[in-house]
């Protein structure tokens, strides 16, 4: 049986290096999906997932995640939580959970803590620094445009699907504001008999497409992962722009349940990480041009200076 993954942007890089042997010695695919994403969760110097996340209008890390097992089609998320650990591992435990499977702020916090999670400040001198530098230079703070959720889709050797996602949102956003990432088929969506989605981007309007289950439900028209994520993202850049005469960022990426992958996005640079039996752990750099999203490997140089780019020292004038 194929296995894969494919996850949002390059800092997913790091998880799938973790966890490339074990899936391949045929871990479950809930388990690759949550631990990649701790991995990304943990590491202080990627700026919009787990500690180091950057705050709200408040300076306060409000963290959301979400998790779906594509077999019984269970779901556990939670939105808004503050200083836990790891996220996507509250929303996973949350989804063996019969009610009460989406928990929000101090719900979230409470489950967390009566089920052990570990509790630690994830507010960051580094994430406290990029906060005053925006306080300083903007005179109308505004949430950020820029930002990377990570989503995560695996398929494991027995053919079973599960996706997971953890953000800090959006940059300076308000008190309580939850994205897509959290949402059930904005977000994410896995079902093991077609394939899976996971989203990235401006959450406003992510949500407004259903986008991820929407991708799912064209794999099971019989699209291919590739096809499905760009008739998606056209679809809903088109509408949107027709009907409100603007449009956040939109990125997904997807994969099927024969290990074949597609990406699409509406933006000039949107990068994503893939393993499967086929092909080694690399990163891609995709664009979309004319309709149809067009990528390629990511240089050498490219990820170098990626590396120094997210170190980078915050000069705050
Ligand atoms: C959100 N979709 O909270 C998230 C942010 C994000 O890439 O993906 N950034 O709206």
């Amino acid at each position: 049986m194929d296995f894969g993954v494919i996850a949002t942007w390059r800092m997913a890089l790091d998880g799938i290096k973790f966890i490339e042997e074990d899936l391949k010695d045929g871990m479950k695919s809930g388990d690759v999906v949550e631990n990649l994403i701790k991995v990304v969760e943990d590491y202080p110097f990627f700026k919009s997932v787990g500690y180091g996340g950057l705050p709200n209008e408040f300076c306060e890390v409000e963290l959301d995640a979400g998790f779906m097992d594509g077999n019984t089609l269970s779901v556990g998320a939670i939105g808004g939580i503050k200083d836990f650990k790891n996220p996507i591992s509250i929303a996973r435990k949350l989804s063996f959970e019969e009610v009460n499977c989406f928990l929000v702020g101090a719900g979230a916090e409470c489950y967390a803590h009566k089920n052990g999670f570990e509790r630690i400040n994830m507010l960051t001198e580094r994430a406290k620094n990029h906060y005053k530098k925006r306080v300083n230079e903007e005179k109308m703070i505004s949430p950020y445009n820029g930002h990377d959720t990570i989503g995560a889709i695996a398929l494991d050797k027995n053919g079973s699907m599960s996706v997971g996602t953890s953000t800090s949102g959006l940059f300076m956003k308000q008190r309580g504001r939850i994205g897509d990432s959290p949402i059930v088929g904005s977000g994410f969506y896995v079902d093991s008999k077609i394939g899976g989605a996971t989203a990235t981007g401006l959450g406003e309007d992510l949500m407004k497409g259903c986008i991820s289950y929407e991708i799912v439900r064209l794999m099971e028209q019989g699209y291919k992962p590739q096809e499905a994520g760009n008739i998606a993202i056209n679809k809903l850049n088109n509408e949107l722009r027709k009907r409100r005469g603007k449009i956040g960022d939109l990125s997904v990426v997807c994969m099927n349940n024969k290990g074949e992958w597609g990406v699409a996005t509406n933006i000039k640079e949107f990068t994503f990480s893939v393993y499967t039996e086929k092909e080694k752990a690399k990163v891609y750099i995709c664009k979309n041009k004319n309709g149809k999203t067009i990528y390629k490997e990511a240089s050498k140089s490219w990820l170098e200076n990626y590396e120094i780019r997210i170190k980078e020292p915050i000069i705050i004038k």
